[in-house]
């Protein structure tokens, strides 16, 4: 089969674009979990497509009265993929089932300066839990993206942010951007900073006018200190959660008395103001999740009114009886769903299709056996073809890719040495899959990209590596 179809695909193709740019606004919920969770669907029965990982971000666009489930929108692979070789070790990939960074702490869209009206999975900005290897290139604190292919870009720094606040070694653990260009961050652990501790459940606030940001990027080239305020405290994200009446799938308070970390924070799309106990201003409401010892199943609460259950397209983000995480189009378990550890709510965002490998091996050494590669996010019944490329990996480089125009859409990557695998057809969920063995490889030292071609669309999907040794 043809890897380009003929001309009345490309017209449909056409079509479909210009009516999914003339809907209305919709938001949807980016997150991360401190564990595995599984999507309400299932994954259309594939374990790495049914599955979000705590090194990952989800995503899900909540609709009220109608089903839907949550998906992953940045893979492990994805991560790998775009980062390249920046630790120069001559690896694309450095770890077997890890991310870069490991787990996704924070995830973020800009609203000021640099900030599109229909954001790409490029524009999702993300901090992890850890520093990056040895020799580079990403802190805890700093907050980063993938422009372009192969590079790290900086929306703010871990060292930016210390001179802002006057903390030291910090890791942001939480952070949005309002439509001003005012910073509110979450620190992982207590941060002693100017004007008292920054406390892990805290929030505290950069303001613009502490901040000088790239015009066209919308990245901080620079901060000053003195102007940074510590707004709130542990006794007020607890007041906040209690004054919601959000309950967890056990109907109990979704935290304990002894200790709670706020974890996530965004803009509440709604709307509307809070007034903070500690400076006594007013700030945007903000949308807030938490990690306290206690099942809190994916629950969100507002500032608003003191404390309430925010809704996204209409969607209550939590339960007064039982919140079980189909809010976020997640599967309920029996023991509850862990807490968020990162959330963004981000409007318009274009999700595209994904393919990810199972077994989750980006980095081996060993036979696996054979390798499927699980597709999300296909056109329902349409067609898919698997487009593997192999390279040599070299020292400081990373995939190419090229970004295609319309009708097409998506990057190719690797575009001079292309191979369609496999053509299939995706379930009417739009899961789909293949399954190769590759254990000729192992001991290659070649690393191979996986893309998938939906014909529905136009768009070809993420990648997803995976490097031999
Ligand atoms: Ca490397
Ligand atoms: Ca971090
Ligand atoms: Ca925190
Ligand atoms: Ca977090």
């Amino acid at each position: 089969m043809p890897l380009f179809p003929s001309r009345p695909i490309l017209v449909s193709a056409c079509a479909f674009w210009l009516t999914a740019v003339a809907t209305a606004q919709t938001e949807s919920v980016l997150f991360a979990f401190s564990s595995d969770h599984q999507t309400l669907d299932g994954g259309g029965g594939l374990f790495d497509a049914g599955r979000i990982r705590p090194d990952e971000v989800g995503v899900v666009t909540p609709m009220a009265g109608g089903f839907y489930s949550a998906r992953g929108l940045i893979s492990v692979g994805t991560q790998w993929a775009w980062r390249g070789d920046d630790d120069n070790d001559g690896n694309w990939v450095d770890s077997s089932t890890a991310a870069p960074g490991n787990d996704t702490d924070a995830i973020m869209v800009k609203r000021f300066l640099g900030a599109t009206a229909t954001p790409t999975v490029r524009d999702v900005c993300i901090s992890k839990e850890d520093n990056y290897s040895t020799s580079i290139s990403a802190l805890d604190g700093d907050v980063i993206y993938h422009p372009t292919q192969g590079t790290v870009a900086k929306f703010v720094t871990e060292a930016q942010i210390a001179t802002a606040t006057g903390a030291s070694s910090i890791d942001v653990d939480a952070i949005c951007q309002d439509f001003n260009g005012d910073l509110y961050i979450s620190f992982d652990v207590n941060e002693s900073m100017t004007g008292g501790t920054g406390d892990d459940s805290g929030i505290i606030r950069i303001p613009a006018a502490a901040i000088t940001y790239d015009p066209v990027t919308g990245d901080v080239v620079s901060t000053t200190g003195g102007l940074a305020e510590i707004l709130s405290d542990e006794p007020f994200l607890r007041g906040t959660i209690d004054a919601s009446g959000i309950r967890s799938n056990a109907g109990a308070t979704p935290h304990v008395a002894s200790s709670i970390d706020l974890q996530g924070l965004d803009i509440d799309p709604t709307g509307g103001t809070w007034t903070s106990p500690l400076t006594g201003g007013t700030y945007p409401n903000l949308l807030l999740s938490w990690e306290s010892g206690a099942s809190g199943d994916g629950g969100i609460v507002s500032t608003a009114s003191g404390g309430a259950i925010p809704n996204v397209n209409g969607v209550a983000m939590g339960s007064p009886v039982a919140t079980t995480g189909t809010h976020l189009g997640l599967a309920p378990t029996s023991t509850g769903l862990t807490n968020l550890v990162a959330l963004a709510v981000v409007a318009d965002l274009e999700i595209p299709t994904l393919v990810e490998n199972y077994p989750e091996y980006q980095l081996t050494t060993s036979d696996f056996g054979f390798s499927t590669q699980q597709v999300t996010g296909a056109t329902p019944l349409g067609t898919v073809a698997f487009i593997l490329t192999i390279q040599a990996a070299t020292t400081g480089g990373a995939l190419s890719s090229v970004p295609l125009l319309a009708p097409f859409g998506g990057e190719l990557f690797e575009p001079a040495s292309l191979i369609v695998t496999t053509t299939t057809v995706a379930d009417s969920l739009g899961y789909a899959s293949q399954t190769l063995d590759v254990s000729s490889l192992v001991g290659s030292g070649l690393h191979i990209n996986w893309q998938v071609f939906d014909a529905g669309t136009f768009t070809f999907s993420l990648p997803a590596p995976i490097q031999f040794l």
